[in-house]
């Protein structure tokens, strides 16, 4: 990452990208956090940021909350890693998605905005103006990134690991269009809810 000009890395990077058959032992464990806790070293003195996604059940057996996420981060010792979450997953996982980012506060890194069904923004259940008052409330102001998931441009064996069985969409151009104005709408929306409640 540092010789290719980046300045993130983020994802699973503490775990396989799989369904697990089994629990995680604890000397797995304990090897993912020195892993994480040696990439870190080296990622804070490249000037790269080192982010741990929060995925769900189905595609990690490690860490799926990010109750879990801030947890390794305090095991590993390192003030460099931060948690990569995101609204997909946390739909699964997190009993309430918005306390759950207000829970990773300043410990949040990236943000990953997808729907409960990985297509166009608005086709499913998140709460996505709960989602917005709260990366306001923790003033998140690093990056938020529209993922979404169809067999006819993404990767196919990352489409087969994200169980990615049927497309919702084919074109990315009208997609990714709607994505932005859609997050717009939400920030602006959330950004007016504040001030209203903050007048007297
Ligand atoms: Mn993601």
């Amino acid at each position: 990452m540092r010789d290719i000009g980046g300045s993130k890395l983020g994802g699973i990077l503490y775990s396989a990208h799989t369904k697990y058959g089994t629990m995680p032992s604890d000397r797995g464990r304990r090897n993912s956090v020195a892993a994480i806790a040696r990439t870190a070293e080296v990622a804070k003195s490249a000037g790269v940021d080192l982010v741990l996604e929060v995925v769900n059940r189905f595609e990690t057996n490690l860490l799926n909350t990010t109750a879990q996420g801030l947890e390794f981060i305090a095991a590993t010792g390192s003030d460099h890693v931060r948690l990569h979450l995101d609204t997909f997953h946390m739909n699964i996982e997190e009993a309430n998605p918005a306390a759950a980012i207000r829970l990773a506060g300043d410990k949040l890194g990236y943000f990953h905005i997808g729907e409960s069904n990985r297509g166009y923004l608005g086709d499913g259940v998140i709460d996505f103006a709960g989602i917005f008052d709260a990366l306001l409330d923790i003033g998140y102001e690093r990056d938020v990134t529209f993922e979404s998931f169809s067999g006819a441009v993404v990767d196919e064996s990352l489409s087969l690991a994200c169980a990615i069985w049927r497309d919702t969409w084919t074109e990315s151009l009208p997609l990714a269009r709607h994505a932005k104005a859609f997050i717009d709408l939400k920030v602006d929306e959330a950004a007016r809810r504040r001030a209203t409640n903050a007048r007297p």
